[in-house]
């Protein structure tokens, strides 16, 4: 293939509810979608941070500058551009993992579509549907959560995160054991919100029978998440930490993770995602894969991701309707609290035009034209 045109299209959705985690509260999905036109196929893809650098590094404006300047150039000049010769090129630039994971997507997606692939079937899905968790945020009151889960419940969702931090960790949980009982899977995500200095603290979740703590302390430390996973029964489970598949060796060496999130994003992409996925599972450590409020664009990929036989948890691949009155793509719906893995080829979704549209604020070309 070769890179003809891409276009960056700025979208604001809002959710549904307002979801606060231990670094503050979102209200409207505000990122952007990549659309990568080439001289064989098109394709999309969408950046998963946010427009303030809160739960990483990377946000929305910066990402733009990333991919005009830096990424896209190198994939202009590339006299074969496909997945194979991107990710080397790509290496040059430092970091922005969420940035290059847009474009490796969109590219990939093209390139899929171009030989009439889906991504699934590129990655290995051993899955034609998934089990769907849902990620709820902290609330006002107890009772307010108690409500939330119990609806997340009713609609089939078959595994529970709360959003944890300090001030709000055991007695939602237990007030959540309490009301829902013991088999529940549930599992709580701190954000980074710890220090080791808590260690006890978090000891004492121990007795509620977590599924994993999610990223307990701050992001990169490997050292001080083993020397609290020494202290805890509940296994922790690395997110912001785990920014490639070397990590996630080094992490699981040390005792760092007994679980593994995997994003795509997070990692640089689908084959770095695939390569994370497959270092935890040569282990024995369960993945599973995480969210970013995506709207269809991330959400189908998402779901390809989460079919490997490595994924043997739920992932926060929750349907269209937890985040949004109407999504950008045709809504991904619960099924018997599942979600079918798209079968197109590439990520097996597109934008609605009409849906698009209302949703754009900004359009700009990035390259060509
Ligand atoms: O996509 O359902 C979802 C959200 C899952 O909790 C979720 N994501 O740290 O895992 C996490 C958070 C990060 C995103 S909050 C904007
Ligand atoms: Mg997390």
């Amino acid at each position: 293939m070769k890179l003809e045109r891409v276009e960056i299209v700025h979208v604001a959705i809002p959710l549904v509810t307002p979801f606060r985690t231990s670094y503050g509260t979102m209200t409207t999905k505000d990122t952007f979608l990549l659309h990568v036109v080439t001289d064989t196929a098109e394709g999309w893809s969408e950046f998963a941070a946010d427009p303030e650098p809160l739960y990483c590094s990377e946000f929305v404006a910066g990402a733009e500058i990333v991919l005009r300047d830096f990424l896209l150039p190198r994939a202009a000049a590339l006299p074969v551009l496909d997945t194979a010769h991107l990710a080397p090129a790509m290496e040059k630039t430092k970091g922005h993992e969420l940035a290059k994971a847009a474009l490796e997507t969109a590219v990939l997606d093209a390139e899929l579509r171009s030989y009439g692939m889906p991504l699934a079937t590129y990655l290995g899905a051993v899955r034609e549907r998934v089990p769907a968790g849902v990620s709820v945020g902290i609330k006002e009151t107890i009772g307010d959560l108690l409500d939330d889960v119990e609806g997340y419940l009713g609609q089939g969702y078959v595994r529970i995160k709360l959003k944890i931090e300090p001030g709000w960790d055991l007695e939602p949980v237990r007030a959540v054991r309490e009301r829902f009982g013991a088999e529940l899977p549930l599992q709580v995500d701190a954000n980074t919100a710890y220090t080791l200095a808590d260690a006890e603290h978090l000891r004492r979740l121990d007795e509620f029978g977590l599924l994993l703590i999610e990223e307990p302390l701050a992001e990169n430390n490997l050292y001080a998440h083993a020397r609290l996973q020494q202290r805890l029964a509940t296994p922790v489970c690395l997110d912001e930490s785990l920014h490639n598949a070397r990590d996630t060796a080094s992490a699981i060496a040390m005792d760092a993770c007994r679980v593994v999130n995997v994003k795509p994003a997070r990692v640089g992409g689908y084959l770095e995602a695939r390569r994370v996925h497959d270092v935890a599972h040569a282990h024995g450590v369960p993945v599973w894969c995480g969210g970013m409020l995506e709207t269809g664009i991330g959400r189908a990929p998402n779901l390809a991701l989460a079919a490997l036989p490595g994924c043997t948890l739920p992932g926060d691949t929750s349907a269209s309707s937890r985040y949004f009155a109407e999504d950008i793509t045709e809504p991904f719906v619960l099924v018997d609290g599942h979600l079918p893995v798209p079968r197109s080829p590439g990520i097996g979704v597109a934008p609605l035009p009409g849906a698009l549209r209302r949703f754009t604020k900004e359009r700009r070309e990035l390259y060509g034209a």
